[in-house]
């Protein structure tokens, strides 16, 4: 197939393209690089050393003989760009990452939301009427996120997408399947959420055939393909903005930092590898929609767990200490997560659990490169209101913090 992968230089859009065109697949990346114009802004880097998106792709040409395209290319402000490029290279399937993806970089400042809703709700939107403009029949692809959902309590499992409920009207009740409501808690998450309308409108207007995966938290950092040679490494976020939670556990404790758990640590999110993740985009494009169908949602995760129970299970493994800091976000402070994943189990998705053997190989990738990471820059310091910023004033460290923008 030829496949598009926008945002094809980030997290999950490499190890995908690498995953995706060792399967034979032409490979062609559009990517803005904005993600390492990001790294720039905030001063930090990856904790992973990672070259040039050409060079990737060069050494990738070299270990495997396959090409991967490369296409400097904003989808969010080049539209006639776009459009002309999917008229001329017809790829059959678009897979959409390239949006703006850390819910505290979001929160960060009044720019920072802007930048988040104007570069993701235009990215999206740009590419759907693109689509439909140029006429292909390409299968999207696109990568949401399990946030939409919100994270209250509900004691019911979250279902794939939509929900059935039944509405009173003069005629009596009456059967009806809605998108299960959103309740996004950050100014990203709810970006995502603006994502699945737009969607929804396409797919029933246009006939686009749409899949969007609601992706939990990734944690681990190689795949099978990023380990065949050291360039051709993912990057690694460790930061207070863009780390996540179970990887920054893990590099705290490789480098001696406490780990730092947000208010009572009874949150409880959904998890997946990133070798699980970029195996579930290749069985969502196999399964793809047909015309006229309804947006397929997938729930891509493979468990839920508590981030105080993480915080104990990495210190257990590495001796680490656990400190219980002020939570800069609003967010419910306990919750109970039960999430439905039974299509991709049913496509043969054969889970990787939190195995300690690959907590350990997190640290030890984070111990060969602890020389790169700034410990300053550890500490996550967006709050989500002014009157929480108030109170998020120290780091476990006991230095003062200090904003980046
Ligand atoms: N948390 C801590 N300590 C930390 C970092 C985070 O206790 O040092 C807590 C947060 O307060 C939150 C939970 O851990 O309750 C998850 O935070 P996170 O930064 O790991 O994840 P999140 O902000 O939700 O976003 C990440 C990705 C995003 C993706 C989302 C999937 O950055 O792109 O959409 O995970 S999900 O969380 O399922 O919505």
């Amino acid at each position: 197939m030829r496949i598009a992968i926008l945002g094809g230089d980030g997290f999950v859009g490499w190890p995908t393209c690498l995953h995706l065109s060792a399967q034979g697949h032409e490979v062609h990346i559009l990517d803005n690089l904005s993600r390492r114009w990001i790294d720039t802004e905030l001063g930090v880097q990856s904790l992973t050393p990672m070259d040039s998106i050409q060079e990737r792709c060069r050494i990738w040409k070299e270990v495997t003989g396959e090409t991967i395209h490369f296409h400097l290319l904003d989808l969010a402000k080049e539209y006639e760009r776009l459009k002309q490029w999917l008229v001329e290279i017809r790829p059959e399937a678009v897979i959409h990452f390239a949006e703006q993806r850390a819910a505290p970089y979001s929160m960060k400042t009044d720019r920072h939301k802007v930048y988040t809703v104007n570069n993701n709700t235009n990215a999206t939107h740009n590419l759907l009427a693109a689509m439909v403009e140029s006429g292909i029949d390409a299968h999207l692809v696109h990568l949401g996120t399990m946030g939409v959902y919100g994270y209250s309590s509900v004691g019911a499992p979250i279902p794939e997408g939509y929900l059935d409920v039944t509405i009173d009207t003069p005629a009596g009740p009456k059967e009806q399947e809605i998108l299960y409501p959103t309740r996004p808690g950050s100014v990203y998450h709810m970006t995502k959420s603006l994502d699945q309308i737009l969607f929804q409108f396409y797919a029933q207007n246009d006939g686009l055939r749409i899949t969007d995966l609601h992706q939990g938290i990734v944690w681990g950092t190689h795949t099978d393909q990023t380990r065949r040679h050291e360039q051709l490494i993912n990057r690694f976020d460790y930061d207070g903005d863009y780390g996540t939670v179970l990887n920054r556990f893990l590099i705290q404790a490789a480098i001696g930092y406490p780990l730092t758990v947000h208010g009572t640590g009874g949150q409880t999110r959904a998890f997946i590898h990133i070798q699980d993740s970029v195996r579930c985009i290749e069985l969502a494009l196999k399964d793809a929609p047909d015309r006229g169908d309804r947006v397929k949602i997938f729930n891509q995760m493979t468990e839920t767990h508590r981030v105080r129970d993480l915080a104990e299970k990495v210190a257990g493994l590495t001796g680490a200490e656990v400190k219980y800091l002020p939570n800069p976000r609003k967010e419910a402070p306990e919750n109970d997560l039960i999430v439905k994943n039974d299509q991709f189990l049913a496509l043969g998705l054969n889970p990787t659990t939190l195995a300690e053997g690959l907590l350990s190989e997190v640290v030890d990738v984070a111990k060969k490169y602890a020389h790169r990471i700034d410990r300053s820059r550890v500490a996550a310091v967006s709050a989500w209101t002014k009157d929480i910023a108030a109170k998020v004033d120290h780091d476990p460290e006991g230095k003062a913090l200090r904003s980046v923008s």
